[in-house]
């Protein structure tokens, strides 16, 4: 019995690899503006991987509003939840509360039903870039447990028409990008402090292409752009993840 499950296993996850080292779009992060971004692509019938640095999907959803169980969207994005199917209930002002256990699984459930591939447990590490003047091509990547144990081994390649930062705070795809690739011209001025309001529209203004072959979406979008930071409200993450889908599909298309 053993040696079947093994051999099941390493059959099968090889050919995924296999498969899945040259897509149309690579997203990193599996947060609300990825797995948003990822059912919207693949519904377009591109072919799409997201890779997660966690056993586990959502991103900053699971905490919820520090650490209760309830999430706000805005009336904004109602459409997205009625797409991915989500409850909500309403809270005055226009805004509606979720639930985050919910979103987070229909958000995920929505992605992969769509067609998009998600892989769990894979730590981004850095770009590859072509051409003279260069754009993004692909990823570098390794398993999160080797990432964390320190030790040095070398990555592997996924290759990507599109590759798409959906990584939060910190930006880490474009960061790198900017520190390695100083041609390709980015800035990265890092978040400002919370205004809610403001930041939750300018998040969704700013998603776009920032490089050659590099887009932005969610949270990185505010480091990227010098934006306010929000908090507890998820509206702006989904509509910047479906601006993203509409932008590279665009692109990809042209
Ligand atoms: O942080 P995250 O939820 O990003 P988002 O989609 O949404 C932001 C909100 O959750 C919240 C907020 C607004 O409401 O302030 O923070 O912009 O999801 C980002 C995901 O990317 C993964 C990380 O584990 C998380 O699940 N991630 C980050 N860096 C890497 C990565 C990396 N280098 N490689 C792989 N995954």
């Amino acid at each position: 019995m053993e040696l079947k499950i093994g051999r099941a296993i390493i059959k099968k996850g090889l050919e995924v690899l296999y498969e899945y080292s040259d897509v149309d779009v690579a997203i990193v992060g599996a947060g609300p503006s990825g797995l948003t971004a990822a059912r919207y692509l693949a519904e377009k019938g591109f072919k799409v991987l997201v890779f997660e640095r966690r056993f586990s999907f959502g991103g900053g959803i699971g905490p919820g509003g520090n650490m209760l169980p309830s999430i706000v969207v805005q009336e904004e994005a109602l459409p997205i939840l009625r797409d991915f199917k989500v409850r909500y209930q309403p809270a005055g002002d226009g805004l509606y509360t979720v639930d985050p256990a919910e979103l987070i699984a229909k958000l995920a459930a929505g992605a992969i039903d769509a067609g998009a591939k998600i892989i769990l447990g894979v730590h981004v590490d850095d770009v590859i870039f072509r051409g003279d003047p260069p754009r993004v091509a692909g990823l570098l990547w390794i398993w999160t447990p080797i990432q964390m144990s320190g030790m040095h081994v070398d990555p592997l390649y996924t290759m990507a028409k599109a590759v798409i930062d959906a990584t939060g705070h910190d930006a880490e795809v474009i960061s790198v990008a900017a520190r390695k690739v100083p041609e390709l011209g980015i800035q990265l001025p890092g978040e400002k402090s919370a205004w809610s309001e403001v930041s939750e529209k300018l998040v969704v203004e700013y998603t776009g292409k920032v490089a050659p072959g590099l887009y932005v979406t969610g949270m990185a979008v505010a480091a990227v752009h010098g934006l306010p930071r929000m908090g507890p409200i998820f509206g702006g993450m989904m509509l910047s993840g479906k601006k993203i889908a509409e932008i590279v599909a665009k692109d990809l298309a042209e």
